[in-house]
């Protein structure tokens, strides 16, 4: 290859050079701005020498015209942070090029050319983790969203797709397996040096580029397609690691398989690489044919990974493997569409799992998370809709809203559908849009034409940000039963106004006397307001709405305690069930908190809690995963979201204050539950996880009821533990304590599970996370634990990740643990500015705190913004929690 020799420092106009944007001016993009690339890459070659040290990367490009752009002669290859050793087109070292910041401009006057460039990398200095990175002794490669042009120059944006063709090499030694995506075509050894030549059949973006080359042994298996063309599996990791990869495996051969069934979806190559490392940004990355993981959503036995764990791996790796056809082969257009391959892969995944496991459960699992993430985002200064309208940087908008919430809008398509012609929308748009990088409005279009909706005013969801508030009223006469509805949607930032949107809310009216209903009916609120009536209702019904979660939208029902208790008692649908207990503790928890309830009121509401706990801890008729959901009271985050100004401390002390009621007055039902679970042996089957999830619940309660004996009940259960998810939640429950065996069980904690970096994350996150009363000083010793790293993002969260979501520690009075955040924000930004950003939210809730600490919070969001040289990740969410 020809070298060409250039300085490498930008270069500036100088006629424009006073115009220039001050250092730290915000470049917003905008969706609106959207313009068809001006030139295609049809094919790519890349040629890798691999050094940890240094990297020598050789690309060649086959450019092409691109008929659908306006002609421009300029094709724009972007770079992040890399310099081109040398530049050539066709052949011949190029003249015609510039840097325009950190992207390399060339003039081409033809409709097809070659351009060769090289860069050099030092992967083993990349502490961000995007673009190629060393990690434990490893070399690996993440490109999402834009970590491709830090690899080497390219039209780095989605709807670029290109034939990839892989060459790599490097010293035998170091590296004995070299990956890439596809099937690898050739390979060869010369002396201590080998190479491999990989070639990927389906053209791709340049973010689902992959490359891993290390040390890594593989669990080997095959699957047989649903046309009979034979798979075949590895997961590859670290040696030594290959004895827990069995449970990811199954969950990847069970993804594939639930993928025919469901969405008709077959596997398109004849091989598929899993390769799991411990620096990671993210959970996985769908990566085509070569998926790279977060060791913690590969690795478990049941030593060291909770049932917890365990399912969360089968949905990572459901997730990932579903990407292959809503993420890889229908792509995204631009980045502002991500919702189209998340939201939609999550609700793949989240169906998945429910067909793997308990549907009832796991629907109540993914609300929680929506309610206690989502909505919080929803209700802050970094709300967005599903599909944004403009970003800084698009790291920052891999969300709880863009995923979660996108899946709930896409649910909710598939609920007025109904599921079978909900499959026939998107059988069109997998065969409308295959090969193709498309936007949510062709997703929204091949649902509607496929599925037969009309899904007009439907798509406010993907413009409107906000979760809608529903006020919900029964009203009863002369045989009538007429549930009135109203709806506003909340403003939002640069969102002043906002229409109705349609709700689709699924409803249904109980008999008292029998405790039965006639059936459940679907109404669709598409007004500010509606009645929608029903006859045949003699006596007043009780009435349940929003029931399987039918829309994520905040449901206020004006009735009784009394008619909740029913429902948490009788209500069929199971996430109504559930529900109708959170409203009931959510209801108590409010006004008390509110200091608006006399004594005589409390006790009464008090037992109406006990009331319905006890009526799930005696119904026969509930699996004991069941009865472990129903236990859980309300997280923090979500009673704070119930009010306009929160007082994080009085939601504390009323929530503990009710569960050491409740651990008090159920003392020995605790007991006999814990008696009773104990004796379950392990096993992975639900009535096995079921006893081990009441376990931990029955301990939470004896903890704030009755210490002394839940201390002793979890020493013990800690000392006989034969599986990760008994000692941990014996461990969870004893660093809240102050007690004696707190100390002990730590130290053998982290002695027995020495050299397991994923169980040594659980021992920070415990101790940060813990309900004890000098997690402060714990978090501040474990920051400075030989142990503790700012490189490794999984320790990172571990230990203040669990910290920034330990209200009572996060929002202690002094303000010293949002000190401690802004602090970790500000150090973490230069090593992973992503990880670093991830910080911001918990403070930018300063406005719906109550006054002395919302001061406190705005003080250290503050202190960030005025910090010089913070990266676009950071500033961006510092100045939009600031606005
Ligand atoms: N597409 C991945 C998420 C992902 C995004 C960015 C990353 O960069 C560090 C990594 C992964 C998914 O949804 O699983
Ligand atoms: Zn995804």
């Amino acid at each position: 290859m020809d070298i060409a020799s250039r300085p490498s420092e930008p270069v500036e106009n100088p006629e424009t050079a006073d115009a220039a944007p001050p250092p730290h001016a915000p470049t917003v993009i905008r969706r609106e701005d959207y313009r068809p690339p001006e030139w295609l890459v049809p094919e790519t070659a890349l040629d890798f020498s691999l050094g940890a040290g240094e990297t020598t990367v050789r690309s060649m490009l086959k450019v092409a015209r691109n008929p659908d752009g306006s002609g421009d002669k300029t094709i724009r290859l972007n770079g992040d942070g890399i310099e081109a050793r040398s530049v050539s087109v066709d052949g011949k070292p190029g003249n015609g090029w510039r840097m325009d910041g950190p992207d390399l401009l060339i003039d081409l006057d033809g409709d097809e050319h070659e351009i060769a460039i090289e860069t050099v990398l030092k992967p083993a200095q990349n502490s961000q983790l995007m673009g190629l990175y060393a990690s434990n002794g490893m070399l690996c490669t993440q490109c999402e969203a834009q970590g491709f042009r830090r690899i080497t120059f390219f039209p780095d944006r989605p709807d670029v797709l290109s034939s990839f063709t892989v060459r790599m090499e490097g010293p035998k030694d170091a590296f004995p397996v070299l990956l890439s995506n596809g099937n690898c075509v050739k390979e060869g050894e010369d002396g201590g040096t080998h190479w491999a030549e990989w070639h990927d059949p389906w053209p791709k973006p340049s973010y689902l580029f992959a490359l891993v080359a290390g040390e890594l042994v593989s669990n080997h298996d095959t699957f047989t397609t649903m046309s009979g063309r034979k798979v075949d599996l590895n997961i590859w990791v670290r040696p030594g690691d290959e004895d827990r990869t069995g449970h990811a495996m199954e969950s990847l051969k069970a993804s594939m398989k639930w993928d025919e069934e469901t969405f008709g979806r077959e596997y398109d190559l004849d091989l598929f690489n899993i390769v799991a490392v411990s620096d990671f940004n993210m959970g996985a990355m769908e990566n085509k044919g070569l998926n790279i993981f977060n060791t913690r959503y590969v690795l478990a036995d049941p030593e060291t990974a909770t049932d917890a764990d365990y399912d969360a791996i089968e949905g990572v790796i459901g997730h990932e493997y579903f990407h292959n056809w809503s993420g890889n082969r229908v792509t995204c257009r631009d980045w502002f569409q991500l919702s189209l391959k998340e939201g939609f892969t999550v609700l793949r995944d989240q169906l998945f799992s429910a067909d793997m496991g308990s549907e009832a459960v796991k629907r109540i699992e993914d609300v929680r998370i929506l309610r206690s993430a989502q909505y919080p985002e929803d209700s802050g200064p970094l709300a967005h809709p599903i599909r944004p309208d403009s970003y800084e940087e698009i790291s920052n908008f891999y969300t709880a809203t863009v995923y979660n919430k996108g899946a709930e809008v896409i649910r909710m398509m598939r609920t007025m559908a109904g599921p079978e012609r909900f499959r026939e929308g998107t059988d069109l748009y997998f065969e409308r849009h295959d090969g193709e990088a498309a936007t949510c409005e062709d997703f929204v279009k091949a649902i509607e034409d496929g599925a037969g909706l009309d899904l007009g005013q439907f798509r406010l969801w993907y413009s409107q940000a906000g979760t809608p508030q529903v006020k919900a009223k029964l009203l009863h006469e002369n045989g009538f039963a007429t549930v009135r509805l109203e709806q506003t949607v909340p403003v939002t930032p640069g969102q002043p106004e906002k229409q109705p949107m349609p709700i689709p809310l699924k409803l249904a009216l109980f008999e008292r006397e029998t405790g039965k209903h006639k059936g459940e009916a679907l109404v669709v609120l598409d007004k500010e307001s509606a009645d929608f009536s029903f006859k045949g209702h003699e006596r007043r019904p009780v009435l349940s709405i929003n029931r399987g979660f039918s829309a994520p939208v905040a449901v206020e029902i004006d009735t009784t305690s009394e008619d909740l208790v029913f429902l948490a008692a009788k209500d069929d649908d199971a996430f109504a069930r559930y529900e109708a207990m959170q409203s009931l503790v959510v209801r108590h928890l409010i006004s008390a908190i509110g200091g608006g309830l006399g004594e005589r009121e409390r006790d009464l509401e008090r037992d109406a809690v006990s009331q319905a706990i006890e009526s799930a801890l005696f119904d026969e008729d509930l699996d004991d995963l069941m009865r472990g959901e129903l236990m859980i009271l309300p997280a923090e985050a979500y009673l704070a979201e119930q009010m306009l100004v929160a007082d994080p401390g009085a939601i504390h002390a009323e929530r503990e204050g009710l569960r050491a009621w409740l651990g008090e007055e159920l003392q020995e039902d605790f007991e006999d539950l814990h008696d009773r679970v104990s004796e379950v042996p392990y096993g992975r089957d639900a009535a096995s996880r079921g006893a081990r999830k009441l376990k931990t619940q029955a301990l939470l309660y004896l903890a704030a009821g009755a210490p002394e004996e839940a201390a002793e009940r979890a020493a013990r259960q800690y000392a006989l533990a034969d599986n990760m998810t008994d000692r941990q939640g014996a461990l969870m429950v004893l660093c809240g304590l102050d007690v004696p065996e707190r100390d002990k069980a730590l130290a053998d904690f982290r002695k027995r599970y020495e050299g397991n970096a994923l169980v040594l994350d659980k021992w920070f996150a415990l101790q940060a996370g813990s309900l004890h009363p000098d997690v402060l000083e714990h978090v501040r010793e474990l920051a400075g634990h030989p142990d503790f790293t700012l490189g490794n993002p999984n320790r990172v969260r571990s230990l203040y990740m669990a910290f920034a979501m330990n209200p009572a520690a996060f929002h202690a009075e002094s303000g010293e643990g949002y000190r401690m955040i802004a602090d970790l924000i500000l150090k973490l930004d230069p090593i992973n500015s992503q990880t670093a950003a991830r910080f911001v939210p918990p403070l930018g809730r300063w406005r719906r705190i109550e006054p002395v600490r919302s001061d406190l919070m705005r003080g250290e969001l503050e202190r960030i913004a005025a910090t010089p040289h913070l990266s676009r990740d950071v500033r961006e969410q510092v100045t939009k929690s600031l606005g």
